[in-house]
């Protein structure tokens, strides 16, 4: 048992109190002390990796003066806590970020430049933390930074996987995936907490506590451990700093200490190499569920030892368990997490000896579910007999929270027996399953959507019947937002100081309502010269980018349209190509002069298939077939370009993102809950092409119906066309046809290979609309090019646009959550 000395000394207790030494000599000692000490390197051997690494633990250092003081501080007045549980954290580089946020950013650049290194090589040797897939993962970051900057109490929970998202190659146009071996390097950004680990039990069986209705004793010799790593989340512009705790899987406690002394020494140690699988990879899959084993523990090895964490927190406080909701608020970022409320209720009731009534009031206080998505293959069900064998416990568990629950129906209903069967927890089908969905839902005080369509639909369709029993109140809409620091003042540098200027300071960054002063300036010529001098240089920067990972030579005069997004069937890359089929084939049509009148265009798409999608897969190499084909033409030359970059990240997008001029988001309407890329390509002064889905709908409705080009049908009408379309031939219409055509016609080498996605929408029944929407497709790239060629009024489109894009602030979303679903206040945080 360790103790805290009773003296602290001077230097200790100053500590917290000290303010961050910004002059360049202390800087320059304490990155030459890390680079000599930490690393055992020389400033005569050191290259540009050496300085990354000692560069950012001088960083570091800085930061941890904030972080102590801010948990400190939270401790000290009982702060209320609000825990994002997570599995994806899509972070991407912390450097810049780091040194943004502490303001020190022209400090290091000038110490770096003195020693011959610029700055920004050095941010270029740091490798993203992707532990998420997409949407959700990254919105889960900006999230926990939006907490930091508005000065909530807030920490992610989530898992340190050894492997994050896979890396891909492209090879012969297919794509190949690669470990990501991300903790390979030493990783600044996180510090190991040995004695915060939790044992979390699997398998075994029940014994009933005697006298008890609800308490029961587990028993089981298979227990993993979870050891903590936290990872420090700069609040720009403020000293409080956010923390994400991220578990890792530990094996000593499977250690079997009867194989060692038999001398079967490599046998002791087999019990680890299975428990380290559960936090070795992250599962690759966006908006699909694979229903893996594996993925079950893993999740309940996540939730067991995030809530055992909070529990072991709040008890510190020394006040009773019925007061957990005062001080701690919980989402569930989609169903991932949602083992949480049993493991909750497992604690409460097994180990703290409450009541059922007390702990279920406790549980559905403290929670809340955020839903992601509506498609079908995305919702989370668990075999019953598999969940039984893992989780007994928790197993018996959810069989009670469904029985009251179904009581309580009943009682409401009484006799509407097929009301019970739809809503009920566990599916009746077989095996039965359980639906997270439901659980969540039954479990939370609030369920929320990501956009105001997607919260609507979400009421009509899969919680319709909980809207009847327990209320409409219950089910809200929180809009995403992104973070203004990472997708305007960390990637669009000249951008932010054009809206610094306009603004009269730096506020805008946390108060992103400013950016309206922007709209003063749309008229004063020098301001407009600058804007699009802004663009043009973000636009050679990408050209230089691209050049250098594809080899692809574009022309950064341009249109660059993008598209940038998990590969996924209803987000439709394959109507986009068709598209591009269409317009190639249309420029071969045209003579020289012809051709000399249009607009040249670069079409960039990026993103990564789940290695087990082979549709997403083939749309991949059907890009990269039709790109070798077009951009080999000579006579098309630069009137149109095609690349695929590889291997897209939160870094690539924060050179694509800032350099686009028309970016795509057309999803068949209703299928994509919000999309948040579609937000900072606006924040960056892109123009979106789209369809009338997601957060489009309400991008449009801020910013004005001219700074937007929406096309096809409407969520509404997509059931009658996917019925009509069951039992009819879909009909092309001529610019359809003609690019299968050309596919069939092996112009883009064996058609064969493509003729699968020419059947999806042929004999598939064409699910997401692809030729239903396919006509006013083509007729809004003609309304985009048409727009284009008045540059004086492109120009105005993005200015207004970006002043007009302050709700997609994460900030605001944030203090949304806060005032309605979490009830935390901010907290200033100070010595
Ligand atoms: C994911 O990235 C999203 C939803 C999911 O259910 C899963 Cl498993 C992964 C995305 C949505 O597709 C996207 O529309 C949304 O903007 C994002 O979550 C954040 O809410």
């Amino acid at each position: 048992q360790s103790k805290t000395p009773s003296k602290i000394d001077n230097v200790f207790q100053n500590y917290s109190h000290s303010e961050i030494s910004r002059d360049a000599a202390t800087i320059k000692n304490s990155v030459v002390m890390h680079l000599t000490a930490t690393f055992l390197r020389t400033p005569a051997n050191m290259d540009s990796g050496d300085a990354y690494l000692a560069s950012a633990f001088s960083v570091r250092d800085r930061l941890l003066q904030r972080w102590n003081m801010t948990n400190e501080y939270h401790d000290r007045v009982n702060a209320k806590r609000v825990y994002y549980m997570s599995l994806e954290f899509l972070i991407g580089r912390t450097f810049d970020n780091a040194l943004l946020a502490l303001e020190l950013r022209n400090e290091y650049s000038k110490v770096l430049g003195d020693v011959g290194f610029c700055l920004e090589d050095i941010i270029d040797e740091e490798r993203d933390a992707a532990l998420g897939n997409g949407g959700l993962g990254r919105l889960a970051a900006c999230y926990v930074d939006s907490m930091a900057c508005s000065d909530y109490p807030g920490w992610g929970y989530g898992l340190r996987y050894k492997y994050g998202m896979f890396q891909q190659q492209i090879i012969d146009g297919y794509q190949v995936e690669a470990p990501d071996c991300w903790l390979d390097s030493p990783n600044p950004w996180e510090f190991p907490r040995p004695d915060v680990t939790y044992p979390v039990k699997f398998y075994g069986h029940l014994v009933r506590v005697p006298d008890s209705k609800h308490r029961f004793t587990w028993e089981s010799n298979v227990v993993y451990d979870a050891m903590a790593f936290d990872v420090p989340v700069p609040g720009y512009g403020t000293n409080n700093v956010g923390n994400i705790r991220l578990w890792s899987c530990k094996t000593n406690s499977l250690f079997d200490l009867n194989k060692f002394n038999a001398g079967d020494y490599a046998g002791a140690t087999g019990g680890q190499v299975a428990a380290q699988i559960l936090t070795d990879v992250l599962y690759p899959n966006d908006n699909t569920n694979e229903g893996k084993e594996l993925r079950l523990r893993q999740e309940y090895l996540f939730c067991s030892a995030t809530l055992q964490d909070i529990i072991a927190r709040f008890k510190k406080t020394g006040k009773p368990l019925s007061e957990l909701p005062d001080l701690a608020a919980i989402q569930l970022n989609d169903t991932h997490p949602t083992l949480g409320i049993p493991e909750l209720m497992r604690i409460l009731l097994d180990d703290e000896a409450l009541t059922w009534d007390e702990a279920w009031s406790i549980v559905t206080r403290t929670f809340a579910f955020t839903n992601h998505t509506i498609l079908p293959e995305a919702m989370e069900k668990w075999p019953v007999p598999m969940m039984d064998k893992i989780l007994p416990r928790h197993m018996g568990i959810i069989y009670d929270i469904n029985l009251y629950f179904l009581q309580s129906v009943e009682e409401k209903f009484p006799g509407d027996r097929d009301l019970l069967r739809r809503i009920s927890i566990i599916e009746e089908s077989n095996p039965q399953q359980v639906r997270m969905a439901f659980l969540a839902c039954v479990g939370s005080h609030k369920v929320n959507g990501v956009a105001a369509i997607h919260s609507d639909i979400i009421k009509q369709s899969i919680f319709n019947d909980f809207v009847t029993v327990q209320g409409e109140d219950k089910f809200i809409n929180k809009t995403n937002g992104v973070s203004p620091r990472r997708w305007m003042n960390g990637c669009n540098p000249d951008m932010s100081a054009l809206i610094t200027e306009a603004v009269g300071d730096r506020t805008w960054i946390n108060d992103l309502t400013k950016v309206k002063k922007l709209e003063d300036h749309v008229a004063d010529d020098d301001f407009r010269a600058r804007w699009s001098a802004a663009k043009q240089k973000n636009k050679q920067r990408l050209a230089d980018y691209i050049l250098s990972t594809t080899g692809i030579k574009i022309s950064a005069d341009a249109l660059f349209d993008v598209q940038v997004q998990r590969i996924h069937e209803y987000k439709r890359q394959l109507m986009n190509i068709f598209s591009v089929i269409y317009r190639y084939h249309c420029l071969k049509q045209m003579t020289p002069a012809e051709r000399a009148k249009e607009i040249s265009r670069v079409v960039i798409f990026a993103g990564k298939a789940a290695a087990g999608y082979w549709v997403a897969k083939q749309v991949i190499k059907l890009i990269n077939s039709v790109a070798e084909v077009i951009n080999a033409d000579a006579e098309i030359g630069d009137v149109l370009k095609v690349v695929f970059i590889p291997d897209y990240s939160v870094t690539a997008a924060e050179y694509l993102i800032p350099a686009s001029d028309i970016s795509q988001h057309i999803s068949t309407a209703g299928t994509e809950a919000s999309g948040t890329s579609n937000m900072k390509f606006v924040l960056n002064g892109g123009i979106i092409l789209g369809t009338v889905d997601g957060a489009n709908i309400e991008i449009g409705e801020e910013i004005g119906e001219e700074q937007i080009f929406f096309f096809g049908c409407l969520a509404h009408e997509v059931g009658d066309f996917r019925h009509y379309l069951r039992f009819h031939q879909p009909k092309p219409d001529e610019a359809l046809q003609t690019a299968f055509d050309l596919i069939q016609n092996n112009t883009f080498g064996d058609g064969a290979i493509f003729q699968p996605l020419i059947d999806s929408v042929l004999r598939g029944g064409d699910v997401y609309l692809l030729s239903v929407d396919f006509p006013s497709y083509i007729q809004a790239h003609k309304a985009v090019e048409d727009a284009y060629r008045n540059q004086e009024e492109w120009v105005t489109k993005s200015i207004l646009s970006v002043a007009r894009m302050a709700k997609f602030s994460s900030d605001r979303s944030i203090q949304e959550y806060a005032e309605e679903v979490w009830n935390i206040e901010p907290v200033r945080v100070t010595n």
